[in-house]
């Protein structure tokens, strides 16, 4: 049954009705759940609000229906524990009964004991101080209770109202019987009842003015604090609003952006020109992916980057630098098409443009650079609920003649400080390709731990060379994750939440904007 038909049967009812009507009646009548009823008449009242506030005359009210409990049916039924406990010891006599054997005669324990204590206190029943037996003490009795609870359960509303509080109190004690609030209306028609309710008009439209019928329409007035619908937009997610953040922060320090449009990465970009040895773990199949097509990239044509990288990782057999790592570095390893595994394979490209536009220049002094990358970068870790096998890189780099760790630890705080993270810490860490590294703490007041922020270090001499800049630059470099922030600001603890084919959608929708 709809509300629309509730609405039209009520109405019509009201609109028959002589005097006042009861939604409890409407509900009987219509055999329709009372709160339906309820809820019709306060549709009837909100639709005619807009043209009158005299459509309806309500008048709320309230009973308490007692009904009982399961417990209090039963007694109904079979007599109250008292009652049974007089009948058991009447017929133990001539007798008489012990205590124990007494109680047994009611399965429920607690209710024997009621019973017991009841029929002591009613002086129904006795016990010989000497045989220690129990002896009745009337002939018979009136089970008083059962007859009111089987009345109770008979009553009419009126009639339930004329129970006296204190025996409602005291059923209720007992839990022999329940009383529950039932709130209802009078409804009775208003001076402005009709049947047909007009539903103000909320737009002008042209036919009402051409028609001239707009002169005989109420309008709903206008509701001037009414929110504006939500436009509808697009929805930045999470990571990409941080990685905007991280952008403007770079991009505000000085910093350029890389060009990182390459998923797919020679080994010898991603490993070898940051002398990064071709036994090393991180270049194993179980730490990279490597491509099966296609497997192999196409030959360097510059053959001087290519002999110094391999001199670089091979060193010098007369003690000269470079030491290297005295293996046979092989050209054709260096040519596995891999997914990059760190964006600093951008950074290798972009130090080796630069040294050639340094050489082009021709000028003796190097123009410092200051570089950035925010991508993502593939690794075949094991997954876990913050780990997946890729996640976005995020790359800071200075160039600049004589640079050291003491203005790599001056750039990091300046760069944390704008992310809202302070304190940091350093503490000595290992990189193929930087030497000194350091690994980046900082203490989180929300998580109330040190947290490790990123890594960083200063570009070893072998690698800068190797790429072709001058001995008088360093590159300084940092690097952490777009995940861990965005989660740690958004309190998303597992990653599947935030990235992948499972996120809710809404969460997009939803995430306020992150400013840190
Ligand atoms: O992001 C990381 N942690 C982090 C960063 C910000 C942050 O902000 C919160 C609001 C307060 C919270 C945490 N880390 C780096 C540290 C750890 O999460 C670490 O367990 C995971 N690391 C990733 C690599 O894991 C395989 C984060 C990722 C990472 C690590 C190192 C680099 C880049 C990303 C680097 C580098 C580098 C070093 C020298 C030269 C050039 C690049």
């Amino acid at each position: 049954m709809t509300e629309e038909f509730i609405i039209d049967q009520v109405v019509g009812k009201i609109n028959s009705s002589v005097g006042p009507v009861s939604t409890l009646d409407l509900a009987r009548d219509f055999d329709v759940d009372h709160q339906k009823i309820v809820g019709a008449i306060k549709s009837l009242v909100a639709q005619a609000s807009a043209t009158t506030d005299k459509y309806l005359n309500i008048t709320p009210k309230e009973y308490k229906q007692l009904s009982l409990t399961p417990e209090g049916i039963i007694i109904s039924k079979d007599g109250s524990h008292e009652s049974r406990i007089f009948k058991a010891v009447l017929d133990s006599r001539p007798n008489g009964i012990d205590q124990e054997s007494l109680l047994k005669c009611i399965p429920d324990a607690s209710m024997a004991k009621i019973g017991f204590s009841k029929a002591m206190s009613n002086q129904w029943i006795q016990l010989d101080k000497e045989t220690r037996l129990i002896h009745p003490k009337k002939e018979a009795i009136n089970d008083e209770v059962q007859q009111l609870l089987a009345s109770i359960a008979k009553m009419s509303l009126e009639d339930s109202r004329k129970v006296d509080s204190k025996t409602v109190a005291d059923l209720k004690k007992r839990k022999l019987i329940t009383e529950t609030s039932i709130k209802y209306m009078i409804v009775e028609k208003g001076s402005e009842f009709s049947v047909k309710i007009e539903r103000p008009e909320t737009d002008m439209t042209t036919a009402l003015i051409q028609s001239g019928e707009w002169r005989a329409k109420k309008f709903k007035d206008y509701n001037f604090d009414a929110l504006g619908l939500p436009p509808d937009r697009g929805h930045l997610h999470p990571l990409m609003k941080v990685r905007d953040q991280f952008r403007q922060i770079f991009l505000e320090m000085g910093f350029s952006e890389m060009p990182t449009n390459n998923y797919v990465e020679s080994s010898f970009w991603n490993f070898d020109t940051l002398v990064v040895p071709q036994a090393h773990p991180a270049r194993d199949s179980q730490d990279t992916f490597f491509l099966r097509f296609p497997e192999k990239a196409n030959r360097l044509e510059d053959r001087a980057l290519v002999d110094r990288v391999s001199l670089a990782h091979r060193g010098t057999m007369d003690g000269k630098w470079p030491r290297g790592y005295r293996y046979e570095w092989s050209e054709d390893e260096s040519s596995r098409n891999v997914l990059r595994t760190h964006t600093t394979a951008v950074t290798a490209r972009m130090l080796y443009e630069l040294a050639n536009r340094h050489k082009l220049s021709g000028d003796s002094r190097f123009k410092p650079a200051k570089l950035f990358s925010i991508d993502r970068v593939f690794r075949n870790e094991t997954l876990d609920a913050t780990h997946l096998a890729e996640f976005n890189q995020v790359e800071g780099v200075v160039l600049d003649e004589d640079l050291t760790l003491g203005d790599l630890m001056g750039i990091l705080e300046a760069f944390f400080e704008k992310l809202g993270i302070g304190r940091l810490r350093f503490k000595p860490a290992y990189n193929p390709y930087t030497e000194p590294s350091m690994e980046i703490f900082s203490f989180h007041s929300g998580l109330k731990k040190w947290v490790e922020v990123g890594n960083s270090g200063v570009f070893r001499p072998e690698l800068m060379q190797a790429l072709g800049l001058p001995e008088t630059v360093t590159g300084i470099a940092w690097g952490l994750s777009l995940e861990r922030p965005t989660m740690i600001k958004y309190k998303i603890e597992n990653i599947r939440d935030m990235v992948g084919h499972k996120v809710n959608l809404e969460m997009v929708h939803e995430n306020p904007l992150c400013l840190f």
